[in-house]
């Protein structure tokens, strides 16, 4: 009597030569379906939010990211619920499956297709870079500078706290970082002592603040609204208490606030100022560690 051969190969089921027709067409279905969907509904609810020009601009390319990657998950999703349902055995039995062969078109297709995703994103990514900054410290002398007039705010790092110091308001410093709404903002990050990294979260912008460096960044403030800043670099025991809000305000609640700080500030300046001839330090872009007082 005929027994069934252990090592013989399953037949694939139905026609193998349209397996690959399958896979191809239902991943452009659910390409289709699913790309416009995740760039619109998905798209908005990206970090960093939508605070500046900066972080709008982020929103997008991590939008466009998302929408590039998208078929990509979708041939994946396709292929494997695909091969799931179609070639799982169902006899219990262990056997190998059919032989693969190379395909060369297949290969072809995919280092195309590879090498054309991850030079588009490569291109797309530097010349994001190049247009403006994409929000990062652009060091002392940046390349990307936005033309027309700056408000300033110098940002202060050191261990544990950030102080804002506002050079068109007679240098008034505060713990708070208050910026006008819809405003071409310039940074100038700078630390007391070691390394710490001012990082505005909804507003798309991050530089390093190292002792002895003015790292300027860039931030067009959009509509009112709350931001968080966090110290991004380990610097020591208290790194992880180092954060705080900022606030995008209109003018009107911008000029009220500024007129309250600069009050607040002149009555507390003497008590905090020692002249330079008692070791003070001048009022600097940078600073070098271990200076034996705050900055102002
Ligand atoms: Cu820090």
């Amino acid at each position: 009597m005929a027994t069934a051969d252990p090592n013989a190969v399953a037949a694939p089921p139905g026609d193998s030569r349209n397996h690959g027709q399958r896979v191809v067409v239902a991943w452009l279905v659910l390409s289709a379906v699913a790309t416009p969907l995740v760039a619109v509904f998905v798209g908005r609810l990206i970090p960093p939010g939508n605070h500046s020009e900066q972080s709008t601009g982020q929103v997008f390319d991590n939008t466009l990211m998302l929408a590039v990657i998208t078929p990509v998950i979708c041939l994946l999703a396709v292929f494997f619920f695909y091969g799931l349902r179609t070639f799982r055995t169902t006899s219990g039995a262990l056997v190998d499956g059919p032989p693969l062969r190379n395909d060369a078109r297949i290969q072809v297709l995919w280092i195309v297709i590879t090498s054309t995703l991850v030079l588009f994103l490569a291109g797309f990514g530097t010349f994001e870079l190049l247009q403006n900054g994409s929000g990062g410290g652009q060091g002392p002398n940046p390349i990307a500078v936005p033309g027309g007039s700056k408000f300033q705010v110098q940002v202060i790092g050191q261990q544990w706290q950030f102080t804002y110091r506002y050079p068109s308001l007679g240098g008034l410093e505060s713990n708070q970082l208050y910026l006008p709404a819809d405003t071409d903002v310039e940074l100038h990050v700078t630390s007391l002592d070691v390394i710490h990294s001012f990082w505005a979260y909804e507003l798309g912008v991050k530089a390093d603040a190292n002792p002895g460096v003015d790292n300027v960044l860039f931030v067009r403030t959009k509509g009112p609204g709350v931001f968080h800043v966090r110290c991004a670099e380990l610097c020591g025991l208290w790194h992880g208490y180092m954060f705080n809000n900022g606030r995008v305000v209109d003018s009107g609640q911008f000029d009220a606030w500024a007129s309250k700080q600069q009050k607040l500030y002149a009555a507390i300046k003497p008590f905090m100022d020692r002249p330079e001839s008692d070791g003070g330090a001048p009022y600097s872009k940078t600073y070098f560690p271990a200076p034996d007082r705050r900055a102002g």
